[in-house]
């Protein structure tokens, strides 16, 4: 019909996703869909404008009736026409609930019969919001909902631009983005800031190493999408079938899910933090790590022997570059297995981890879920405890699954059980008996296979071939995994796959309290943090790592890093430099390779002290990350922040992912590219101190502030007070050249804030209990904040036990003060040695502290 061509191509949305099929007119036509033949050349939707798209009155579900309730309003509604996909749930409920002033749900369910829902807590919300910030508007027929925040009348969102599909095996429902600015929606490796032209990232659990446009490790349907104003909202898609999610040009996207229900969340903001903070309420916010978690850790695939491992320790602590935590991938095992060390070559592993101990140190190891079933009956106690307590996994027969991974054919542990959390606790308990480990290290439990689903394959039936397919790597569900139709306690594998990182971190939890866990799921920050997987050691994989460690900060797992120098392939020294030195910002900071030598102490003299340098800047900088990671813990904030969240109303912010900031004010340009002697970085309107201050040019054009300081501390003691003046650069918003040498990463700190620092020292353990150094950066107006949030480092769950300190830092005329605004006795183990001051413009006279003159020194970097 001529309506079709009226269709704007940006608005076409999608009616033949389907994969390998060239969609003809006469098939779009059996859809009852426009066909027009786009001068973009692409036959379906996933990379391209479709050929084949909805009418604009293309059927859908009609609203026959709406009542107010308690929390919103639930409404019923009918379709009367099949879709061309088998069992369309023709009578759904609609339930809108008011949940928050700044959260909204909304759930559509089969009212007849109880579809799966995933199993992970959400808050039951009993009272109304009051005062929403939002309206909720209905289209009768076709069935829409209109969301708009009430201050501005933006809407964010509008499912009336396309048909809602809600069959057995496939619901889909697109809606309008306000803009073209959408972050999130992982696992995926892009730009931290999508591609809006039609980009179809789809998500199901994956072991493969990171490429563009495929499914990876982790599923997070969550994205943060900003308004054309600097405001920013949230949306939760609580799903976790296998997924496509269409981004378009409209700007526009299309969710597209096999199963379960449509059950959503828009968070409101309005600001980009608070929407995170939002969404974390819902799923939880991330654990606290212990403290030795934020230390710079070492590992390898291919240590091949305790005393090699050993080796490795033996000389970063020659070299005196610090190392908290040593690992040991699979080569420690006995062929591979589980809950087993190789006592000829790991003999010593035992006394390795001892020794670490003895040096404040710590040991992680790595676990994967599949159970060798081919070890002599007896002999092999996790796999016979395992088949008494009937925990693995079953096919759709009711036999136990057999996959294959590293050990050979494998059983899978069903982490749906709790009778598995129980079974795996015990075999955690076993292990540590011989080998006192740290943490745990869960990789390949997406869960990875070396089979297609099975030994034997998989049935031929819907769960494993179902209508629709999204654009899996592989083209099936069980693609190097197991089968969909496989028997787990809750459901079929078919609905939980994505979920089984999720339960195996938490089962892996309740034991140690430091996890890390390939595959993720939203609420994966409570329990474990995540790498980025199996990069390689290229330049475009530094960059890359950028965007992934932004991503997974705004989905709530701020324990992130990539494998520094890289995990395949060979690095080079520069390329290892640079990415120590990037590797020092990550929030977990690991070095780990397949087979070759990386560590620091593999290179030159001159490439390891720039390294060295690099990590003990990161030590330096413990009690901010301490306490940034504390802000995320209670009140779900980013660590590794994107430029974006400080500078909403700052569009050239919104791509940026070339740099970041931890917190809110120390911003990070690193050097990513090879033979570069300098970094171009982009700096927000305002005024940026360098916080090396090493060089001689300054641009300084401070307000003049006499110091006279009364410092109140009262579990802090200053000792002795040094002042100067730190080189500074005033910003329009704008592109700056900075100088980069190889051993200097650029660090600047923002006007206005007070950073706790430390003498660093080769573990976290020492340097931890050296005096503090605090670093103030002063605003025009002279003003500055800070904090500290400190406890014993052993303690766990310090802030819940309120065994914890929390200080806070303010200048203002010409006098700093600190305020204890949470006590504890551990914090007296902590004292203030030195503070500096960055942009007083002439030397003050005197400074007191607490009522006493103090020693200090000025310098002054100002070029006249
Ligand atoms: O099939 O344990 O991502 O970090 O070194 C490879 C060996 C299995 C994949 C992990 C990688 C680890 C490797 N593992």
């Amino acid at each position: 019909p001529e309506s079709c061509s009226q269709i704007p191509e940006a608005w076409r949305f999608d009616c033949y996703p389907e994969r390998g099929v060239v969609v003809t007119e006469e098939m779009c036509h059996a859809r009852n869909c426009c066909f027009i033949q786009s001068s973009q050349t692409k036959t379906s939707g996933r990379n391209g404008v479709p050929w084949c798209f909805y009418t604009p009155d293309y059927p859908s579900y009609e609203l026959v009736s709406i009542t107010d309730t308690e929390m919103g309003k639930v409404g019923k509604l009918l379709r009367n026409k099949k879709t061309y996909y088998p069992k369309d749930i023709d009578a759904l409920q609609v339930e809108v609930l008011y949940e928050e002033d700044n959260r909204l749900r909304v759930k559509i369910t089969d009212p007849a019969e109880k579809r799966y829902e995933v199993p992970i807590d959400v808050p039951v919300v009993q009272k109304k919001a009051s005062n929403p910030s939002y309206t909720v508007d209905f289209i009768k027929e076709p069935f829409g909902l209109i969301v708009k925040r009430t201050q501005t009348g933006t809407v964010l969102l509008n499912t009336s631009i396309a048909p809602l599909f809600y069959a057995d095996q496939f619901l889909q429902m697109s809606t309008s983005l306000p803009s073209r600015f959408i972050y999130g929606l992982g696992e995926h490796r892009s730009n931290f800031l999508h591609d809006v032209q039609w980009n179809t990232l789809t998500m199901w659990a994956r072991d493969v190493p990171p490429m563009e446009l495929t499914n990876l490790y982790g599923v997070h349907p969550f994205y943060l999408s900003m308004e054309s104003d600097g405001m920013a909202y949230g949306f939760f898609m609580l799903n976790s079938n296998a997924m496509d999610v269409a981004l378009q040009p409209a700007p526009a996207i299309t969710w597209r899910m096999i199963g379960g229900i449509l059950d959503f969340y828009i968070f409101l903001g309005p600001d980009p933090s608070s929407v995170i903070a939002q969404y974390l309420d819902v799923v939880g916010k991330p654990a606290m790590p212990i403290f030795w978690a934020l230390g710079y850790h070492l590992c390898r695939w291919g240590y091949k022997s305790s005393d090699k491992t050993w080796n490795v320790v033996k000389e970063m602590r020659n070299n005196g570059i610090p190392q908290d935590v040593q690992w040991n991938d699979i080569d420690y095992m006995d062929h591979a297995l589980d809950f087993t060390y190789d006592t000829v070559n790991f003999s010593g592993l035992p006394e390795l981890v001892k020794d670490l101990h003895r040096h404040d140190q710590h040991y992680v190891m790595i676990l994967d879920p599949g159970i060798s079933n081919s070890q002599l009956p007896g002999s092999y106690w996790p796999f016979d405890e395992g088949m008494k307590r009937g925990i693995f996994i079953n096919d759709s027969n009711g036999d136990v699954l057999i996959g294959k991974v590293w050990p050979g054919l494998t059983a899978f542990p069903d982490f749906s059980n709790p009778d598995t959390h129980e079974w795996w606790y015990q075999n955690l308990k076993r292990f540590h008996e011989k080998v006192p480990f740290d943490g745990v290290w869960i990789d390949m439990n997406e869960p990875s296979n070396f089979f297609d689903g099975s030994l034997n394959g998989c049935p031929d039936n819907e769960l494993e071939n179902p209508p629709y397919t999204p654009g899996i790597l592989g083209g099936t569900l069980k693609a190097k995994t197991v089968c969909a139709s496989a028997r787990q306690k809750i459901s079929t594998h078919y609905n939980i796959h994505s979920l089984y990182g999720l339960m195996e971190a938490k089962a892996t939890e309740r034991y140690r309290p430091f996890v890390i866990s390939r595959s993720t799921f939203p609420s994966q920050g409570k329990y474990s943090g995540h790498w980025l997987g199996d990069n390689r050691s290229q330049w475009k994989d530094l960059a890359t790592s950028i965007p992934g460690m932004l991503t997974f900060n705004i989905l709530g797992i701020p324990l992130i890093g990539a494998d520094i120098c890289g995990f395949g392939g060979s690095t080079t020294e520069e390329l290892c430099v640079r990415w120590t030195q990037l590797g020092a910002f990550y929030p977990f900071s690991r070095n780990h390779n397949s087979i070759d030598e990386q560590e620091p102490t593999a290179f030159s003299p001159a490439a390891r002290t720039a390294m060295k340098e690099a990590i003990l800047l990161r030590y330096s900088l413990f009690p901010h990350l301490y306490t940034l990671f504390h802000h995320a813990h209670i009140s779900g904030r980013t660590v590794a922040t994107p430029l974006l969240f400080q500078f909403p109303n700052d569009e050239k912010t919104y791509g940026i992912d070339k740099q970041f900031l931890w917190g809110k004010s120390l911003l990070v340009t690193p050097v990513l590219e090879e033979g570069r002697d300098y970094v171009v970085g982009y700096f927000p309107e305002g005024l940026w101190y360098d916080f090396h201050t090493v060089s001689h040019k300054s641009l300084d054009t401070l307000l003049v502030i006499h110091i006279s300081l009364t410092v109140e501390f009262r579990t802090i003691f200053i000792l002795y007070v040094c002042h100067m003046q730190g080189d500074s650069l005033v910003s329009s918003g704008e592109e700056i050249s900075l100088q980069a040498p190889k051993d200097k990463i650029n660090l600047h700190l923002r006007e206005g804030s007070v950073i706790p620092t430390q003498r660093p020292n080769t573990t976290l353990w020492v340097s931890s209990s050296q005096p503090l150094h605090l670093i103030v950066s002063l605003s025009e107006d002279g003003l500055a904040k800070g904090d500290l949030f400190w406890d014993d480092g052993e303690t766990l769950d310090t802030y819940e036990k309120d065994q914890y300190a929390y200080i806070y830092f303010t200048v203002q005329q010409n006098t700093m003060t600190s305020e204890v605004l949470h006590n504890h006795e551990e914090a007296t183990y902590i004292t203030v040695e030195t503070v500096s001051f960055y942009g007083v413009k002439t030397e003050p006279e005197n400074i007191t502290v607490n009522s006493q003159e103090a020693a200090f020194t000025y310098h002054n970097n100002q070029v006249i």
